[in-house]
């Protein structure tokens, strides 16, 4: 758990703006994450996330006092872009980096609400999936839907992700279990907000790939 707590992110304030360094610096370790579940297969998923992540922080440097806040970020592409716009820039990677982690999200929560298969409560299919069709699916076509089904066969045991984001401590489960309530508090609240903004303002897209 580890691995996630040093890097918590940012409690938003009551506005629940999301101020974009903040988040990028936060967002910026949880490819990590994906080594926890498997350092070769799940790779290319890493790879993805690291490109959105790039993308976005590449935008954000050239004027930090203009993107100050996500929001800001993409009200000034959308005036940018006009009718490319929102399927371009940042904000076509913030959309698809939102759903990565909305899958983490749902799958942490599920493994701290202790929902399992109860004849192999060592494994973590239920979890995973559950954060897939919550997040994803809709989203993946037949073939990368085919993918998922069999990346599932070779996520880790539940004890050994947990060792994993422990940075290979050896921890008690319920210890570990309840680092990551703390940690989805500001975590969900941030990708709550990401959402949000891009329900407000029509961002976001329905195509699959
Ligand atoms: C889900 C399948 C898991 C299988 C894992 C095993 C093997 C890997 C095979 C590769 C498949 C990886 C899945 C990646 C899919 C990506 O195509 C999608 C869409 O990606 C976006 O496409 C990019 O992220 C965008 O990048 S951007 O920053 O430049 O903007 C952009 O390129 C966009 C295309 O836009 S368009 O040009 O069409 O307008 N990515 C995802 O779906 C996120 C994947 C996260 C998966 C996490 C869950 C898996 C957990 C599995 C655990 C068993």
């Amino acid at each position: 758990m580890a691995l996630l707590m040093e890097h918590q992110f940012r409690q938003l304030s009551a506005d629940r703006q999301v101020e974009t360094r903040p988040f990028l610096d936060a967002v910026s370790y949880l490819p990590l994450f994906f080594d926890c579940l498997g350092p070769t297969i799940f790779a290319p998923i890493k790879v993805d996330l690291i490109g959105n992540i790039t993308k976005i922080k590449a935008v954000y440097d050239t004027n930090p006092g203009r993107y100050k806040t996500l929001q800001q970020l993409l009200e000034a592409e959308k005036e940018m872009y006009g009718s490319e716009w929102p399927r371009v820039g940042a904000t076509l990677a913030l959309m698809w980096l939102k759903r990565s982690l909305k899958f983490i999200q749902i799958f942490l929560q599920s493994l701290v609400d202790g929902e399992k298969d109860q004849s192999n409560p060592n494994l973590m299919r239920v979890n995973i999936t559950k954060g897939y069709d919550v997040a994803l699916k809709r989203y993946h076509g037949w073939f990368v839907q085919q993918l998922f089904k069999a990346a599932l066969y070779a996520a880790p045991y539940k004890s050994d992700f947990l060792k994993a984001i422990s940075k290979g401590r050896d921890v008690k489960e319920e210890e570990c279990l309840e680092k990551i309530r703390k940690f989805l508090i500001n975590f969900s609240a941030n990708i709550d907000a990401v959402y949000d903004i891009y329900s407000r303002m029509n961002a976001d897209l329905d195509y699959k790939v």
